[in-house]
This record gives C-alpha cells, structure tokens and sequence, in this order.
C-alpha cells in the first residue's frame, strides 16, 4: 500500500515538473539534512535514438547507506568500497564499507520512454550541502556520461551533460538535527504547534520493520485543523492511519488527514488512529527516543521526541490485527 502510494506521488510530480531540459535528474531533489531520503533518477530518453540498457549511479562521499528499488526486468548490483577507518553510520552503529555505485541493466528503456530509478539514502547532516551523483547511461548503441559538475561560479543550466543534483536542506530543523549528532535527548514539556498542544507521544517497542505512534493532539484554538504529513529519520516511511473493522478483524488503512477538531481533542491511540513508521531502520527498544515531525494544515510543523515504551504498553487493543 505504501509503494503504490509513492507511486502516485511520483506520477504527480512527475506530472507538474516535466523539465523542459531532458537531463538525468532526481526527483526529488531537496532533502532534510542526515535524513533517510527518498529520491529517483529520471531518464527522459536514450542516446540518441537507441534504447537505454543500463544505469551506472555514482554514490556521493558523506552517504553512508543507500538502497536501491527493485525494478521489474532490471538486475541491481551494488559496488562498494572499504574505508581505512569505520565510520558512524547513525544509530550507534559503525561500518567500513559504503557504497559507491548501483547498477541497474539487462533492462530495454525505449528512447521514446522515460522511467525512473529509486533510492533511498542516509544523507549527510551537511545543512545546505549539494551532492553531485555522477549517472552512465548505457545504451544498445552509446552512452551519456551525465558527469558534469559546475564550477565555482558556474550554472549547472550552462553545463550539457550535468550530473543529478541533490541539495540538503538549511539548517532550520533543530530537533532533527541534534538527533543526528546523538547528544540531544531533551524532551520539551508540551511540544506545541500553533494551537495545537502534542501530549504523551509514544512508541512501543518492537523488533518489527513497522511501529505504531501515539499520541494526544489537543487543539485549543477557534477553529479545527488536520494532521496532515508525519516524518521521521528512522524510518524509511510514515504514514497517518486509522482501524477498520474487516469482519471480525481490526485492519489498518492510510487516510488523508487527521482530523483535530477546534476547542478539542483527537487521541492516537492503539486500534484507532496511529502514526505508521514504515521500514524502521532499527528494532524501537524500550528506554529510547526518536525524532517525529508532524505538519499540520494551519498550525504548521512541529518536531517531537517520541520515548519508546515496553511492548503492548497502554493498552494493546487492535494492533495485533495489523496487516501490512
Ligand atoms: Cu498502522
């Protein structure tokens, strides 16, 4: 459910931001800083006339860990390379190996066709960094080196075969970043955005790839908003969702928005309304916290520090019956 979301999002950028320069680009391209990024290559044609057989990523210094997207009819191989030194790669783990290329070829990409090529990477906390992906098309008969990175001073736009281009977001998301650097286990008392108080956020533990979030969202304002958007850099999805009743069992379903209500409350709370994390980097252990961004329509963006309680915690209605 959650990868046809992303592709409908896809198909929805793709639809407003067609690029009148039909360079190899990523789409997205703005990334939060030292956030699980979720980005994709666009190839909007071949060389030349001759169909595309083959693309070479080139993985920028400073992304420590990178996945790539399946991709019917493609094989993905991933080249890496050994550090002198291990290095952190967030969460207290260490490794001295990266990634520094991935591969996707045996597939046909008409020249009249484009397609696009996923990733998700562990970007660098390097507020307004730019990274440069060096991309080799490979053709039936050719290739593009998209290589080409602009000088000091130089506009990507002046360059003919530039390389795809991410930039990391300034600075502006404190919460998100202390987290990143390890040191900051500061929890606010009442964290709040505009009207709306966040009260008694919690995760429970688990070893699963997926974890509930919960919390109450208290709006002492005049008129109602919705939760509309939930991030978070320890996993590589979220999504709002709520319980159904499916004959005798709770399912879980993505809704649009969390209704807040004005001059009252909406509780997130186990077999009801939730904040999905989705492909959790990590195991949630008791005793720790994580950070979680939450937009709301009016109120605006505010991130939190979720604890993460024992298993089955505060009640343990519904999610037993999760389906994902
Ligand atoms: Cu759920």
């Amino acid at each position: 459910m959650s990868r046809l979301f992303l592709l409908s999002a896809a198909a929805l950028t793709f639809a407003v931001s067609l690029p009148a320069t039909a360079h190899v680009s990523a789409d997205p391209a703005l990334a939060e800083p030292g956030s699980y990024f979720r980005t994709a290559l666009r190839v909007p044609h071949g060389c030349g006339s001759s169909a595309t057989t083959a693309i070479r990523v080139g993985i920028p210094e400073g992304v420590v860990s990178v996945r790539p997207q399946a991709k019917p009819g493609w094989q993905v191989t991933i080249e890496t390379r050994k550090l002198a030194q291990p290095i952190e790669i967030g969460h207290g783990q260490k490794t001295d190996t990266l990634v520094s290329a991935v591969n996707w070829s045996g597939g046909k990409l008409p020249n009249e066709q484009f397609d696009e090529f996923g990733l998700v990477m562990k970007l660098p906390n390097q507020p307004g960094a730019q990274l440069w992906l060096p991309v080799l098309q490979t053709c039936e008969s050719g290739e593009i080196r998209w290589d080409q990175i602009p000088a000091a001073g130089q506009s990507a736009h002046d360059l003919p075969r530039p390389a795809a281009l991410i930039r990391v977001a300034d600075a502006g998301k404190p919460m998100v970043l202390a987290q990143a650097h390890g040191h900051n286990h500061a929890m606010p008392a009442a964290p709040k955005a505009g009207d709306i108080a966040i009260e008694q956020p919690f995760a429970r533990a688990t070893p699963a790839k997926v974890g509930g979030v919960f919390m109450t969202l208290k709006n002492t304002g005049g008129s109602a908003d919705r939760l509309v958007k939930a991030t978070s850099p320890v996993a590589e999805s979220v999504e709002l969702h709520t319980h159904v009743k499916d004959g005798d069992a709770m399912r879980m379903r993505p809704v649009e928005d969390i209704p807040v209500p004005a001059n009252s409350q909406t509780a997130l709370e186990p077999g009801g309304y939730h904040v999905m994390l989705i492909g959790l980097k990590q195991p949630l252990k008791e005793g720790a916290q994580f950070p979680l961004t939450l937009t709301f329509e009016k109120a605006g963006t505010v991130t939190i520090q979720v604890p993460v309680m024992k298993a089955g915690s505060m009640g343990d209605a519904g999610h037993g019956g999760h389906k994902h």
